[in-house]
C-alpha cells in the first residue's frame, strides 16, 4: 500500500479570504509536490458525497452547505510519509487548538470553516483523489 500520496482542499473560507497563493506556497515550501491541481465547486450533492463518512455526525448538513458555498482547490500532493507530514502541516481541526504556524492557526477561523482539507489514510486519500481527477489529469 502506497503512503506517500495525500489528497487536500483548499475549502471555500480561504478561497474567498484571498489565501489560495500562500496555502499553495506552504505547501510546496514543505516539500509536497503537485500531482494534480483543480479550481473548481462542489454542488450539495458532490459534497454531500464527498463526506458521506461523516453523514451521521451533527454538523453534517452545516458542512456539506459550507462545502458548497463557493470555488475550492482540490489537489493530489506527494511525499514521504504525506498523510502523516500533511496532517500535521494543516493542524488540529479547530484552529483554536492548532500549532502555531500551521495552516488552519494561520488561514482559519473557526472549526466548521477551516481552511483545508486533508485526507486521514492512505484508503481515504486514493478514494478521495479519485473523486476528482481523472489518470490523465495527475502529473
Ligand atoms: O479531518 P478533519 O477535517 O480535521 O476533521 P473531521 O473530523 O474529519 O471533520 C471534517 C470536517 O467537518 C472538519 O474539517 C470541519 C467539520 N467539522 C465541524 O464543522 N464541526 C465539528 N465538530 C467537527 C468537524
Ligand atoms: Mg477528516
Amino acid at each position: 500500500m502506497s503512503t506517500n500520496r495525500t489528497f487536500t482542499m483548499i475549502k471555500p473560507d480561504a478561497v474567498a479570504n484571498g489565501h489560495i497563493g500562500a496555502i499553495i506556497n506552504d505547501i510546496t515550501a514543505a516539500g509536497f509536490k503537485i500531482i494534480a491541481l483543480k479550481y473548481t465547486k462542489l454542488t450539495d450533492e458532490t459534497a454531500g458525497q464527498f463526506y458521506a463518512v461523516h453523514k451521521e455526525r451533527p454538523f453534517y448538513a452545516d458542512l456539506v452547505s459550507f462545502m458548497s458555498s463557493g470555488p475550492i482547490v482540490a489537489a493530489i500532493l506527494e511525499k514521504d510519509n504525506a498523510i502523516e507530514d500533511f496532517r500535521k502541516l494543516i493542524g488540529a481541526t479547530n484552529p483554536a487548538d492548532a500549532a502555531e504556524g500551521t495552516i488552519r492557526a494561520k488561514y482559519a477561523k473557526s472549526i466548521d470553516a477551516n481552511a483545508v482539507h486533508g485526507s486521514d489514510s492512505d484508503e481515504n486519500a486514493q478514494i478521495e483523489g479519485d473523486f476528482f481527477f481523472t489518470a490523465a489529469e495527475r502529473f
